[in-house]
């Protein structure tokens, strides 16, 4: 067995695996950022290492800076966790090299499952269907408008060596498909840096069905159960549920199948993920995550399995003690993410900041894995995800309605959160019913309404508006009954009436994506313009994007914030633009 494990990662993914070393009574070891100096990952392992810099690059990216903290910790296993350098083969390999296991699967079966065109060629050979379509790269639009003939429109192109769900195009008919080919190259270069397209039937309302996988490296591979994730937004999952509601057993169990199947043919070891889309009763394989997922613990809910212990425990050599048949999946989880993110008007503009409080919740089958505490700050510079609010019941819509119950316990201040369109999500009738799919937050729930108030949470004021109280005993008649009541009211202090506590700020401003209102279009936080939808002359209308910016890994709108024409843009697509940067201005 692993004696010391260094996480190479933050937050709560890095809390996460910290918890269960504790628990085997293996060594942790953190490290961190400039940043991160006194996170709560770092407060909770046994020992921590500077890497220095402050983004991720400078950072949890810094392969000779976490190779210096294996070193001088003696650490004999690391664990990536998620992100950063879970799926880089490079730092996978520079460990092993150094006689330290990597906590995860083989490098090959990583290589396999990272580009779309091979992965569809591995499931293919393993007799695992894809979305029907064509593995080979497209290089005419006649091959579109042929495609189109045979399965009927619209037909989606996808990047050959995307993921994660961008540089797809519809292509609604023969006359969009040149130039629908030509934008999909433009973009699969641009994200992914290789133009490479190919072409799949496009499914309208598919829901995103993926199944866990677990294997050891003495051959047995088990599928675990599987977690709908259809409700997202921009391919950010925003709640995962398992079971999959209104889903057959019989599939159930062929997607199983099928993604042992999959793992098989790459070689799989550790813990994984096959994702499928299902529309029809009928699944299609998507790709494969050579990692642990996010929304792993909706699983672990179910089937009672520590899935960091196993990875552990594979990694250390040993075999699964238990087979197919004795895994016992009971009763329904939830998962929804909390991320640090204004859900206002259903615009998610990243909110970074100090969380000046965080009440958890807590109860009957409740489960937060969160990688802050009170006090706290979410920086700009990572992921914002501040924790994950998982809750099992015995059926579906009991954990439906303890989730709710369990999100109105939560509190957060001095950061807005996606708790309100969590809520939203939960408690409408088409969720409730299961009638939803991957299209139905974007297209069809309306999240306009939202503030950054979560409904449902008793009302009290910030903690950064508290005033202290004095106890003042008065008499009060009620009735012609004379009372003696005994009364805390705010201590306004000798003279003020509008006295605040010395030394606590009223809270921030959150930063708005909209510029500054003179004209000047200014990008709200440190990222790069993956596109710019205006050219010079243009004349735009408030509120209409200029263009998109990619930070905290979400693409983020920059709008005009007055009429007018655009004079002077100061950005093309690639450039990195600092916090405050003007990109263009209109006059
Ligand atoms: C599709 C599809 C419909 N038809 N492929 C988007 C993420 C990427 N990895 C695959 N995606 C999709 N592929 C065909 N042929 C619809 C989606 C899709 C989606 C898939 C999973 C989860 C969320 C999604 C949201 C929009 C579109």
């Amino acid at each position: 067995m692993l004696d010391k494990i260094l996480i190479a990662n933050r937050g709560e993914i890095a809390v996460r695996v910290i918890r269960t070393c504790r628990e085997m009574g293996i060594g942790t070891v953190a490290v961190y950022s400039n940043l991160d100096r006194d996170a709560l990952h770092v407060r909770m392992a046994d020992e921590a290492y500077a890497l220095g810099g402050e983004t991720a690059a400078e950072s949890y990216l810094n392969t000779e800076a976490i190779l210096g903290a294996i070193e001088q910790s003696g650490a004999d296993g690391v664990h990536p966790g998620y992100g950063f350098f879970s799926e880089n083969t490079d730092f996978a390999r520079a460990i092993t090299d150094r006689g330290v296991t990597f906590i995860g699967p083989p490098p090959e079966a990583i290589e396999v499952m990272g580009d779309k065109i091979s992965s569809r060629l591995a499931a293919e050979k393993a007799g695992v269907a894809g979305v029907p379509g064509r593995s080979e790269p497209l290089t005419s639009p006649e091959e579109v408008t042929e495609f189109g003939k045979e399965h009927g429109w619209p037909v989606a192109i996808k990047a050959a060596y995307g993921g994660g769900g961008r540089g797809m195009k519809v292509v609604a008919s023969a006359a969009d498909a040149a130039e629908a080919m030509e934008s999909a190259a433009r973009e699969a270069q641009a994200y992914f840096g290789r133009p490479e397209i190919y072409l799949e039937r496009y499914l309208a309302w598919p829901r995103h069905v993926e199944m866990q996988v677990l294997a050891d490296r003495h051959g047995n591979t088990l599928w675990l159960g599987e977690r709908d994730c259809s409700a997202q937004r921009r391919h950010q999952k925003l709640v995962e549920e398992s079971p999959a509601p209104d889903f057959p057993d019989d599939v159930r169990r062929a997607m199983g199948e099928a993604a042992v199947k999959v793992s098989e043919a790459c070689g799989y070891y550790n813990a994984g993920t096959v994702e499928f889309l299902y529309q029809d009763d009928e699944f299609y394989f998507l790709e494969m995550n050579t990692r642990l997922q996010v929304e792993h613990p909706v699983t672990e809910l179910v089937t009672g399995l520590d899935l960091v212990a196993w990875q552990i425990r594979i990694a250390s050599g040993e075999a699964l003690d238990f087979s197919q048949e004795d895994i016992a999946r009971n009763g329904h989880a939830i998962e929804v993410r909390i991320n640090a993110e204004d859900p206002s008007g259903g615009r998610f503009t990243p909110s970074p900041g100090t969380l000046t409080s965080f009440h958890q919740p807590s109860g009957p089958g409740v489960r937060l894995d969160a990688g802050y505490e009170s006090g706290d700050t979410v920086s700009q510079y990572y992921d914002n995800l501040i924790a994950k609010l998982v809750v099992w019941a015995p059926d579906r819509e009991a954990a439906r309605r303890r989730m709710l119950r369990a999100i109105a316990e939560t509190r957060i201040t001095g950061v807005a959160t996606t708790l309100p369109a969590d809520v939203a999500i939960l408690s409408h009738p088409d969720f409730a019913a299961a009638k939803h799919s991957t299209k139905w937050v974007e297209e069809s729930l309306d999240l306009s309404g939202l503030s950054a108030e979560t409904p449902g949470a008793p009302v009290q004021p910030a903690g950064d508006d508290e005033v202290p109280t004095v106890e003042r005993d008065v008499t009060a008649e009620v009735d012609g009954r004379r009372y003696s009541v005994r009364l805390w009211v705010p201590d306004l202090g000798p003279a003020s009436s509008s006295a605040r506590p010395a030394g606590r700020p009223k809270r921030a401003a959150s930063s708005s994506v909209a510029g500054t209102g003179s004209g000047q279009v200014a990008v709200p936080m440190q990222g790069t313009i993956v596109k710019v939808l205006v050219a010079v002359g243009d004349v735009v209308e408030v509120g209409q994007t200029i263009c998109l910016l990619e930070a905290m890994k979400m693409e983020n709108a920059v709008a005009a914030e007055k009429d007018g024409v655009i004079k002077e843009l100061r950005v093309t697509a690639g450039d990195s633009v600092g916090a405050g940067d003007i990109v263009a201005v209109i006059e």
